[in-house]
């Protein structure tokens, strides 16, 4: 897994403030009404504590920070702890944390110690970041359209795209690993994307892949939407220019809120 760096989360504080007013414009719902409304949930005061983890590649400047903020700016109460790893869960738990978020090389997930529940941060930014593009109105330019292409199966793509086919979209996948679009193919009912065979423009594109410049023209239309976790940006800064396409793209904040909703108690 590519890892996050300081260069990723430098202007992450404004991403996040620009992402949640691009957002409201798209779907009506703000970040975290949209996450209200997905999982059913609300915050109730709880504390939630960030564990810095020292194992595998160690410490990413700005990451504990970036929780933090993300925490903070969507109302709640939240700490670092000074101690790392074992130490800082002994800290976390003695200090009245409700809800712990920490991160190694492998997983970031979200704990809530009162109900049990675990978030995995790949699985919620998928969802989220799915359920922008599920929610998002266009009207005559295409927003009721129900075909979506899903660019990069794996771990976050996969559960984007079981949020489309929840959502009743038709989906079309494409992977540059041909065995993952098979396998894909094989489990659920979407359909096979080929630009050579089939090509076909989209109003709604969803991407989540390592790889930059994976958007190419002969995918959009005026004005589509990209809803992308993916990073780096998967399309140029002359493709968004030339088509008016609107992208929400944020490197952290977005899936840490998807992940706290997930283990939020029922409203
Ligand atoms: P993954 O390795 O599980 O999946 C990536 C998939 O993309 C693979 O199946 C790979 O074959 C495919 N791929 C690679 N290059 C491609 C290309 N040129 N065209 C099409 N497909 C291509 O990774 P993941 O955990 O799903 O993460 C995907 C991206 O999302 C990474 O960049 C990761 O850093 C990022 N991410 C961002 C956030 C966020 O909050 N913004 C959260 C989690 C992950
Ligand atoms: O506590 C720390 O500072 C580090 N142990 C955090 C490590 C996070 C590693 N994970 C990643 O960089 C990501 N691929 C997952 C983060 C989700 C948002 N992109
Ligand atoms: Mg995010």
């Amino acid at each position: 897994m590519a890892l996050l760096t300081p260069e990723d989360l430098a202007n992450m504080t404004d991403a996040l403030v620009e992402n949640d007013r691009l957002i409201t414009e798209l779907t009506t719902y703000s970040l975290d009404g949209l996450c209200r409304k997905i999982y059913g949930t609300a915050p109730a005061k709880e504390k939630v504590a960030i564990i810095p983890i020292t194992a595998g590649g160690g410490i990413i400047g700005s990451f504990s920070e970036s929780l933090l903020f993300t925490v903070q700016h969507f109302g709640m109460d939240g700490f670092i702890t000074e101690n790392t790893d074992v130490a800082g869960w002994y800290e976390a738990v003695t200090k009245g944390a409700d809800i712990i978020l920490m991160a190694d090389d492998l997983a970031y997930i979200a704990h809530n110690l009162r109900n049990g529940k675990i978030a995995h941060n790949q699985i919620c930014t998928g969802r989220i970041y799915a359920e922008i593009l599920c929610h998002a109105k266009g009207g005559k330019d295409g927003g009721d359209d129900k075909d979506v292409l899903v660019l990069g199966l794996g771990k976050v793509g996969t559960p984007a795209l079981e949020t489309f086919l929840n959502e009743k979209f038709n989906v079309y996948v494409f992977d540059v690993d041909s065995n993952r679009v098979n396998e894909i193919a094989s489990q659920y009912p979407v359909f096979k994307y080929d630009s050579e065979k089939e090509p076909k423009s989209f109003f709604k594109i969803f991407e989540a892949t390592p790889c930059p410049d994976t958007i190419s023209e002969s995918v959009l239309k005026q004005n589509s939407i990209v809803s992308t976790p993916g990073i780096p940006l998967g399309i140029s800064d002359e493709l968004i220019e030339k088509y008016n396409v609107r992208v929400v793209q944020e490197p952290l904040g977005i899936g840490t809120l998807s992940m706290l909703y997930a283990v939020f108690d029922e409203k």
